[in-house]
């Protein structure tokens, strides 16, 4: 199905990391809205847009398939989802209108404390736990290098001590969860932060005029941030 909705629908994350910030960008936008707690979607008072709010892993697909026209989502879930579905063949197209500032954080290779750790390539064969097996996969790539990968969508932290992988490749902020769990950071693979996507397929013009006033406010936002 496609969005032939005459309101703009923007996907946000529903509660995580990303929620405020994503939430307090579209009022700053100007965009006047009540969200209830159950509630899938916010219509906004003073605009035509409805805004949509689901998980995170779910709002790149979401553009990708043009259920939705806008999206926040961090650019690790992004690129993660489009190598996914690239490999699967789904429609992987959308357009990077805006890099956030928020939400930033570096996705990292980390080894238990006491081990040595040189290079990269040492990793090949070994058991990495992450969440993010094909942005690691690229990377590794890069240094003909391969990898087992032990899929886990939370607790990735602990599978060293658990005896489950030798290495993991994680999301890292201030660097303390990977401190407390005995790992050291060894190697950044990848920088993120949240993005403003967009879908592929042009819009009407009614809907690019309003996404064109979105966008000259947003670089008023930003720049006042500067
Ligand atoms: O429920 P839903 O699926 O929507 O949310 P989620 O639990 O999958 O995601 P959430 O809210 O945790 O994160 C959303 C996005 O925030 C991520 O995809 C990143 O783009 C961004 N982000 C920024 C982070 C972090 N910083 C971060 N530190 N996401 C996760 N972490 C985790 C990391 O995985 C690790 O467990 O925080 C821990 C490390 O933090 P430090 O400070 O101890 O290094
Ligand atoms: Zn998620």
């Amino acid at each position: 199905m496609t969005n032939d909705s005459n309101r703009l629908r923007i996907a946000i994350q529903k509660s995580g990391r990303l929620s405020r910030d994503s939430e307090k960008l579209l009022s700053q936008l100007g965009i006047r809205f009540v969200l209830r707690d159950n509630r899938l979607i916010a219509h906004a008072e003073n605009l035509p847009i409805d805004i949509l709010r689901v998980r995170d892993d779910d709002i790149p697909a979401l553009v990708m398939d043009g259920i939705v026209d806008l999206g926040i989502v961090g650019q690790n879930v992004l690129e993660e989802c489009e190598l996914e579905r690239q490999a699967d063949s789904l429609p992987a197209s959308y357009r990077e209108l805006q890099a956030l500032g928020f939400g930033k954080c570096r996705l990292s290779l980390a080894v238990p404390e006491d081990e040595s750790f040189a290079s990269a390539t040492e990793l090949n064969g070994k058991i990495i736990a992450t969440s993010y097996p094909r942005l690691l996969g690229r990377y590794l790539a890069g240094f003909n290098t391969s990898f087992r990968n032990c899929q886990l969508n939370g607790s990735v932290e602990v599978a060293p001590r658990a005896g489950l992988a030798d290495a993991i490749c994680d999301l890292v902020s201030t660097g303390a969860t990977l401190e407390a769990n005995g790992l050291k950071e060894v190697e950044v693979i990848y920088r993120s932060q949240a993005t403003l996507i967009a879908r592929e397929r042009p819009f009407e013009p009614a809907k690019q005029q309003l996404i064109d006033t979105l966008m000259t406010r947003l670089k008023g936002v930003l720049s006042a941030r500067e």
